[in-house]
């Protein structure tokens, strides 16, 4: 029986896990039809009274989004909305009775990877006994959270079909950007990641790579059917998994040139530092390697340590050399802060932003490890019993009350400039991104690409002053509360900086960088 599904994800890039979801139902014959998620449930209850479903499918990927999703459910079951309202992603995999519970409104939670879950959902829909007897969903009988048994057929890798982009028009986009994934899972065991636990618990545990010409079938199609111009490969770490990978991956990028794809494309990837070599990316720069998302983390011992990176430092530092030397723009994730900090790591990670980023060559920025579910980090909070409230909305304070007193004054300091979608950090990534992208149709303005480097440096060597100045008067004992007159006008100064930072970014900004680059790096 064909059934109509409506599916309901955030898309800042190509949300794949929805599009997964959509190319397995449409193998069945089902209809489907992908919207991305708004906060304004009218929108989507507009879209339901004319596409009419037997099933909305929400994408919960980022957990912060749960009371945004849990108001819109909400809402259209008020407006009379009788479809299954089923979701699925990390936050709803590890905690479904949590949610169940704070959204009662729906129907079921499928687990982990929920292609073949779905799919089973959408076949016994009008057989109430028998969908709820999936394994892999949980569901809620008469108020109470029922935990079916978790689904433990594993999918080989290349027998999922294609992603749906039927309703995506790349062609109008400014620069077209597609999202691709050649792999799923991470063998790293980084402990505020929440990978590792959700392919594990999906009973595929470490990471499956797709047959590279498959992959490259792929990026052909999006590119020469569909104009694609930028391909992000999406997958935790296009390098993890020693030998086999790099060779696999090399067979990537020889598949790329033979097809000549290098020529009318580029791509990025997301790596560790440690797997940075010359060797290993130059056959990816010769095939299309633009950027690199460097998993950093920390320039702290103790806290690389705290975070299981397995990794010193210094890997890092050298890691930054090769790509300058590639001539690769890279971004990279960093926590000043991570929840075993003391005064001492901070300023160590302080130093070590300074010399990865003093000549502006990517953008220095931070934010604090947070307890996402799932993760190693949340379950030795809670052991250590330092986590308070329910995993949502889980909060933690620092072992040194003056740690806590730093991180108040960052939050202070650098509202704008490194936090929020919209925040300096994120758009002077896309500014560098953009300026440093070199493509047939596209080259490189090296002016242009010089003068973004330099507001970079610029923007860096405040935030650092700062911090570095903030630190100081904590540390000496100078400033014991926020409400400090040095730390008020410390953070006043960084707030006028990065207003200035903003007049002169948009001043650099060739006329509308397109909102397909800013997001990349929302
Ligand atoms: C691409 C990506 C992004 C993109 C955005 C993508 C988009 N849709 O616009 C960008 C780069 C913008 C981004 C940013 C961030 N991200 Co991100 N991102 C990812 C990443 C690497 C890939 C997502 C993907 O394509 N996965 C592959 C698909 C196939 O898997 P999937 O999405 O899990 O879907 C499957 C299942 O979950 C399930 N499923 C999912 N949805 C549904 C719905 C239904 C109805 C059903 C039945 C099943 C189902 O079935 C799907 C198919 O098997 C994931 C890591 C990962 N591997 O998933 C992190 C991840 C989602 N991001 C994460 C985070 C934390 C962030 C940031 C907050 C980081 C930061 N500090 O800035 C920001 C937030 C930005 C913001 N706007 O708020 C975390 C979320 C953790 C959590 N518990 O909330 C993840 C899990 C990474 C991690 N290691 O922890 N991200």
């Amino acid at each position: 029986m064909s059934r109509r599904v409506l599916l309901v994800g955030y898309e800042d890039q190509d949300n794949l896990g929805i599009r997964y979801l959509s190319s397995r139902l449409l193998r069945d014959g089902h209809h489907t039809r992908i919207v991305a998620f708004g906060s304004d449930p009218g929108v989507l209850l507009a879209t339901i009274r004319s596409e009419r479903p037997d099933v909305v499918g929400f994408s919960l990927i980022f957990q912060y989004m749960v009371p945004a999703f849990a108001d819109v459910i909400r809402a259209l079951r008020a407006a009379g909305v009788a479809a299954h309202l089923t979701i699925g992603g990390h936050y709803a995999s590890f905690e479904p009775e949590a949610l169940l519970e704070r959204i009662p409104e729906l129907d079921s939670v499928v687990r982990f990877e929920g292609e073949e879950a779905l799919a089973e959902l959408v076949a016994k829909l009008d057989d109430p006994v028998a969908w709820r007897r999936i394994d892999g969903i949980a569901w809620l009988d008469r108020g109470k959270v029922v935990l079916n048994p978790p689904r433990t057929a594993a999918v080989p890798i290349d027998d999922y079909a294609e992603p749906d982009r039927r309703d995506i028009d790349y062609r109008h986009q400014a620069l077209p950007t597609a999202s691709v994934l050649a792999s799923r899972g991470c063998p790293w065991q980084c402990s505020f990641c929440s990978i590792i636990t959700f392919y594990e618990a999906n009973g595929t545990k470490g990471r499956r790579r797709r047959d590279p010409v498959r992959v490259v079938d792929e990026v052909e199609l999006l590119v020469r059917e569909r104009g694609a111009r930028l391909i992000l490969f999406q997958d935790d770490d296009f390098l993890a998994g020693g030998l086999a990978a790099r060779t696999w991956a090399h067979r990537v990028a020889d598949e790329l040139l033979r097809r000549g794809l290098e020529r009318e494309m580029r791509f990025k990837i997301a790596c560790r530092s440690d797997e940075v070599r010359e060797a290993v990316l130059e056959p990816l720069v010769a095939a299309g390697l633009c950027h690199v998302y460097l998993g950093v983390e920390s320039g702290d011992e103790a806290n690389l340590s705290a975070l299981n990176k397995l990794l010193k430092p210094e890997v890092h530092l050298r890691a930054g050399e090769i790509l300058r030397r590639l001539d690769l723009s890279f971004d990279f994730g960093f926590m000043l802060l991570e929840p075993w900090s003391t005064l001492a790591t901070a300023r160590n990670n302080l130093e070590f932003l300074r010399r990865f980023t003093e000549d502006g060559w990517a953008v220095a920025g931070f934010c604090r490890t947070l307890p996402y579910v799932g993760t190693p980090i949340e379950r030795r909070l809670r052991e250590e019993g330092r986590l308070t409230g329910p995993a949502l909305e889980a909060e933690y304070r620092f072992l040194d009350p003056l740690v806590d007193l730093l991180w108040d004054f960052c939050l202070m300091a650098f509202e704008g400039r490194n936090f929020g979608a919209d925040a300096t950090w994120n758009v002077l990534r896309g500014l560098l991104f953009d300026t440093h992208l070199d493509m047939s149709g596209r080259p490189r303005d090296g002016a242009r690409d010089a003068a973004a480097r330099a507001l970079v440096q610029a923007s860096n060597g405040i935030m650092l002053d700062v911090l570095e100045n903030g630190l100081d008067l904590i540390e000496d004992g100078l400033a014991t509360t926020l409400l400090d007159p040095d730390l008020l006008d410390l953070a006043r100064l960084a707030r006028s900086e990065d207003a200035g930072i903003r007049r002169h970014l948009a001043a650099l900004e060739r006329s509308g960088i397109e909102d397909s680059y800013a997001a990349l790096f929302r």
